[in-house]
Formats: C-alpha cells, structure tokens, sequence
C-alpha cells in the first residue's frame, strides 16, 4: 500500500494547486441570456459585470438584429431561433436597438466588476490556501525522503 499513498499526496497536491488557481481566476466570463420575444427584447435592460457575453435569442416568427446604437455591435438579420452573442470588455452603458423595428430598445449596462472593486478571495482565504500547500509540500518531500532512506 505504499505506491497509492504517495499518489494521494500528489493527488492532495494538485487538488490544492487547482483550488489556489481558481481563487486567482475565478470564472467571471459568464454567458447572459436576451430573449426577442417579440417584438422587444426581453429583459429589455440587463446589467452585467464586464467580461460577460450577451447572448441574443430570436425567439419571434420574423427577423430582428440586435444593433448598439454606436455601432459597436450589429448582429445582422436573426432569422427565427438564431442567436448571436457579444462579449462586454468595457465597463460603461450600451443602448441598442433593432434595425429592422426601430421602436424595439435595449440597453446592456456593464458594471467593472469584481476584480476592479475588491480581491476575489479574502486576504484570510488566499493566506490558508497557500499555508495548506506549502503544508502538503512539505509532506510529500518528506514522505519522499522516507521513502529513499530505505
Ligand atoms: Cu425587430
């Protein structure tokens, strides 16, 4: 039973290095759903943090595009059941419209998000994590160097 112990460890290892990873880059690049229903959008506003994609769905029985007002984004004509998504990199306020229907409104507000107003994870959070895996570090370079005595 020696040979699955010492893999456990480094098992136990890489568990630890995943989780110190993940609190480093948590995923953020979340996907945000815009139904056209009809003849709007729905939800009509959404805010978001940035780094989000907004996902709109033709879900009419006629075209719509989802086009920003500036420009920054135009989807083209969205046949029935298409979709077409746009990612947020930039913090700020994005009304749009469809070309096709100049009455349908939207406005996408894009916030800075969590990494801009404050660490993802606790000062308390990241200093246990990184004790834990200098911790199993040093337990496995031990078990090692018991192992190479013998
Ligand atoms: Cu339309």
């Amino acid at each position: 039973m020696h040979f699955p112990k010492h893999l456990a460890g480094k098992g136990l290892a890489a568990l630890i290095m995943g989780l110190v990873l993940m609190a480093h880059f948590p995923a953020h690049a979340a996907t945000v759903d815009v139904s056209i229903p009809g003849l709007s959008f729905s939800p009509a506003s959404i805010t978001v943090p940035v780094g989000t994609t907004v996902r709109w769905t033709n879900n009419h029985s006629i075209n719509h595009t989802s086009t920003a007002d500036g420009g920054l984004w135009d989807s083209g004509l969205l046949a029935p059941g298409q979709s077409f998504s746009f990612t947020f990199n930039t913090a700020g306020t994005y009304p749009y419209h469809c070309t096709v229907h100049l009455a349908m409104l939207g406005t996408v507000i894009v916030t800075p998000g969590p990494f801009s107003k404050a660490p993802a994870l606790s000062p308390l959070g990241a200093g246990l994590l990184i004790l834990l895996l200098i911790g199993t570090t040093i337990w496995i370079l031990r078990r090692r160097r018991t192992a190479g005595v013998r």
